[in-house]
């Protein structure tokens, strides 16, 4: 029996009807921050009304951390989600499924994990370096959600003291540094208007900028977890030369600390799949 999927990110919402890992049918709208919360719970609910009678469950990748049901954003730069917002009960209430909500960071690192570049390891990390950055970690075959659902928010590692200020409230955080939206503001920052692209010498030195915090982040992490591989997604993660850059930075790194990098397998579908997944599978309902 299918579930329904949701990915609401910082830049889209998409929604699918998912049977294992396969997307049967999909929509996708552009997330519109500034709309507030209703809004968005209005257009889950929305996109989730045609699947109602055929799926089982509802599964919600979310970018913010969930705790026993309930949504907080970390950086509201990224989304303005209000402290605490009562996630799983209103969407249970609304659509009459029941809801498995978790960080999309996590989802996306279940779903990798599960189906897709992970397939096959025992410990992996996941980084998605989009709108910001975020991340999971399976370890030993099991996804880590943490105490409070912070575990993996790899975004807000230190990755440059004197760097800019960040939404979560330090400073330098690597999402601050290396992230879509902190390479379009020092673009912005610089005068330059279009989009950061490879090849414009400008974006270049960004671009560089942003792999080499990732590759510095990554190497510190292996540290800690000593993983077998680290899954990299995300719009800016999976964009044209974006990993063979992260990959060089690496390669002046000691080799010990290093770590193979593996693009998402799922690319944009991989939070969709994860909650996919976590909500056929029920483990964790909220
Ligand atoms: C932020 C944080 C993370 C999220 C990450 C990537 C919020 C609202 N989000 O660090 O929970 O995983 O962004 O989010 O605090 P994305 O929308 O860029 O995929
Ligand atoms: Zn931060």
């Amino acid at each position: 029996m299918p579930v329904i999927a949701v990915d609401l990110g910082g830049t889209n919402l998409r929604a699918a009807l998912v049977e294992d890992d396969v997307v049967l049918q999909r929509y996708a709208l552009p997330t519109r921050p500034g709309d507030g919360a209703e809004s968005w719970l209005e257009a889950i609910v929305r996109l989730a009304a045609p699947w109602r009678e055929q799926a089982t469950a509802l599964g919600v990748s979310v970018t913010g951390i969930v705790r026993a049901g309930r949504w907080t954003a970390i950086n509201p730069d990224v989304l303005p989600v209000p402290a605490g917002l009562p996630l799983v009960r209103e969407l249970r209430r609304r659509t009459g499924l029941p809801v498995v909500a978790v960080n999309d960071g996590h989802a996306a690192a279940w779903g990798e994990f599960r189906s897709g570049a992970g397939h096959g390891h025992r410990s992996m990390l996941y980084m998605t370096v989009s709108t910001g950055i975020g991340g999971g970690l399976v370890l030993d075959g099991r996804l880590r959600r943490g105490s409070t659902g912070l575990a993996g928010s790899l975004g807000h590692l230190l990755a440059d003291p004197g760097g800019p200020a960040c939404g979560c409230g330090k400073r330098g955080c690597l999402e601050a540094v290396a992230s879509g939206s902190a390479l379009a503001a020092m673009a912005g920052a610089e005068g330059q208007t279009g989009p950061v692209r490879a090849g414009e010498p400008w974006a270049e030195a960004l671009l560089e900028r942003s792999a080499h915090a990732v590759a510095r982040a990554l190497v510190d992490l292996q540290t800690v977890l000593d993983v077998e591989v680290a899954v990299i997604g995300g719009g800016l993660g999976l964009s044209a030369g974006y990993l063979p850059r992260v990959a060089t930075a690496m390669m002046g790194l000691p080799g010990r600390f290093r770590l193979p990098l593996l693009p998402a397998d799922l690319g944009d579908d991989a939070g969709l799949v994860g909650a996919a997944l976590l909500a056929a599978g029920r483990r964790y309902r909220a």
